[in-house]
């Protein structure tokens, strides 16, 4: 039997808030159409790619008669990749919406990913099951999974598999490449005769999967919320016991909302930022110095603690870190694994490294930790690569800190104490429960998804936008996908994709941190968020993030 927590039940009651023009009823939602669309580079080749879905018009939902054809509509949905909280809103949402317009209408889940509707794996919801995940977080309902959909035969699968069902559309809820292969699925359907329609949702908690058009990926505002309660914690604990440095990794496989929205949340001492790192060239002596420079600096005015924060990816924004893994994929390609992997000691197989690399990149190997250097050897993925990502980055920065603060401590320009703690929160943020805003947005995407389809688009994002203000006010409609697409070079290929963003350091979230970092990092300016608020007043419980506050000059 399952144990329900009081929380839990309490959130089951909670209604979602929709946007004003989404809340009339089923049968008062019209579309307003909007002009044709391009994508945002490459026009001619995008277009090439694909004829079928390309140049549709933008569309926002106004209140209206529903001029929308009657059909029973079978849809199927897909959770992609990692978990973001409020996924099973999504799923809450479109499934209200398809049952408020046809009692009749079926809604059927593929298990664990896109791999789901390969194998034919799904469940079909009934109102029983959707009640046990409203407004909870996690992907639970019928879990995720990171297999790609890009090949022509698992279209053709994908097809087979649909019309077994008599399915009408797919809804695919994921990050940039689960969207962009969203659209190349949408112009398979469309190109084949497959009478199928493709609608995407814009998920993760990387918030690197934003536009002029999407303002932010779901489940950014609940994981970064955690991230900065859990922060603002340690900061006063810091602050209590005065005597620890406390190194803070925060998730974000390549881009650094999550750290920067972080550090505008809890106005840490240091906050790298991997754009800047990049666009600046900075080697890692360069970081440990910059860190060194406020332990340092808050040491001689009797402050030997502090917090720094480090996104996840930092590493592969280093140049000369760059250049280092790939020397050592270069080292251990193929058989040359083998004889290095048979070496019995770590002074063989360091003598191999020194040997392999070049006087650069072993002047960068040198410096690492031992536990730094030996983890870029032991953890490969499936095709013999670094995987950077387990790479504790938290553990090399303060190493490389404690040796920068051992030679000044020698040329007697410092005199305090350095005790470092580390930390890595990731898993702790991915599946909490929606914060009211990540629960409205999330119910919100999935109702207007249903609302595409049942006007009959194909190819499209649902798009929930005017984010920073009261959700009565936001405006629902849809934008084709191939809008956001461009072409980029990806394992040697033209590929058309959405585009990744990355934090843009003239954007107002970086340049509002940039002119208070040096403060922060001498002084105590800690600020404490506190946990995520779901009853209360509103201004503390549907608080949106800072990063879309600032970009929207609020
Ligand atoms: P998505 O891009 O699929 O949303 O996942 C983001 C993320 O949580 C990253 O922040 C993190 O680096 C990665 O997934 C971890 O992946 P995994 O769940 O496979 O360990």
């Amino acid at each position: 039997m399952k144990t329900l927590s009081p929380l839990q039940k309490a959130r089951y009651a909670y209604v979602p808030k929709l946007p004003g023009m989404l809340r009339h009823g089923i049968n008062e939602i019209c579309v307003k159409e909007g002009l044709a669309t391009e994508s945002v580079r490459d026009q001619e080749k995008i277009k090439a790619l694909f004829p079928n879905t390309y140049g549709k018009k933008e569309i926002t939902f106004e209140k209206g008669t529903n001029t929308s054809v009657a059909k029973k509509q079978v849809v199927g949905v897909i959770l992609s990749g990692g978990q973001a909280p409020g996924g099973h809103n999504v799923v809450c949402g479109l499934y209200d919406a398809l049952k408020a317009t046809d009692k009749e209408n079926t809604l059927i889940g593929f298990k664990n990913g896109p791999a789901g509707l390969i194998e034919d794996n799904y469940v079909v919801f009934d109102d029983e099951f959707i009640n046990e995940y409203r407004n909870t977080g996690g992907f639970d309902i019928i879990g995720s999974g990171r297999t790609k959909l890009e090949t022509e035969d698992q279209f053709k699968v994908a097809a087979e598999v649909c019309k077994k069902h008599g399915i009408t559309a797919i809804v695919i809820i994921g990050g940039d490449d689960s969207n962009t292969n969203a659209a190349v699925l949408a112009e398979y359907f469309a190109a084949n005769n497959v009478d199928v329609q493709v609608i995407g949702c814009p998920k993760t908690i990387d918030g690197d999967l934003k536009n002029e058009d999407i303002e932010c990926s779901f489940g950014f505002d609940t994981a970064t919320k955690t991230y900065s309660e859990l922060i603002g914690n340690i900061e006063r604990d810091a602050n209590s016991a005065k005597k620890y440095w406390h190194f803070v990794k925060v998730m974000g496989r390549s881009a650094s909302h999550v750290a920067l929205e972080c550090a505008l949340e809890t106005q840490p001492n240091i906050c790298l930022v991997s754009e800047e790192v990049e666009a600046k060239k900075m080697s890692l002596s360069q970081i440990a110095d910059y860190i060194a420079d406020s332990v340092n600096e808050r040491a001689n005015n009797g402050m030997n603690f502090g917090v720094a924060i480090i996104p996840e990816g930092v590493v592969e924004f280093v140049p000369e870190f760059k250049t280092l893994i790939s020397e050592i994929n270069e080292l251990l390609a193929g058989e040359k694994a083998t004889a290095f992997n048979n070496l019995g000691t770590w002074a063989e197989k360091y003598a191999f490294i020194e040997k392999g690399l070049t006087k650069e990149s072993m002047d960068v190997f040198a410096i690492l930790p031992q536990t730094i250097q030996q983890q870029l050897f032991l953890e490969r993925d499936p095709h013999g690569n670094v995987q950077v990502s387990l790479i504790e980055s938290e553990k090399l920065f303060s190493a490389l800190v404690k040796d920068k603060l051992a030679q000044r401590k020698k040329a007697g320009t410092y005199n305090g104490k350095f005790s470092a703690l580390h930390h890595f929160f990731g898993y702790e943020g991915r599946c909490a429960f929606p914060s009211n805003f990540d629960a409205d947005y999330c119910y919100s995407l999935g109702y207007n998804a249903f609302m595409l389809i049942q006007y009959g688009y194909n190819g499209y994002l649902s798009k929930v936008s005017n984010l920073s203000k009261p959700a009565e006010e936001w405006v629902a409609g849809g934008m084709p996908i191939t809008k956001m697409m461009n072409i980029e070079r990806r394992h040697g290929e033209d590929k058309p994709v959405i585009k990744k963003a990355l934090v843009e350091l003239d954007g107002k979230p970086f340049k509002f941190f940039e002119a208070n970092r040096e403060t922060w990092a001498k002084e105590t300016c800690f600020t404490y968020p506190g946990a995520i608020q779901y009853y209360g007043p509103s201004e503390v419980c549907d608080l949106t993030t800072r990063t879309l506050a600032l970009e929207k000059g609020e």
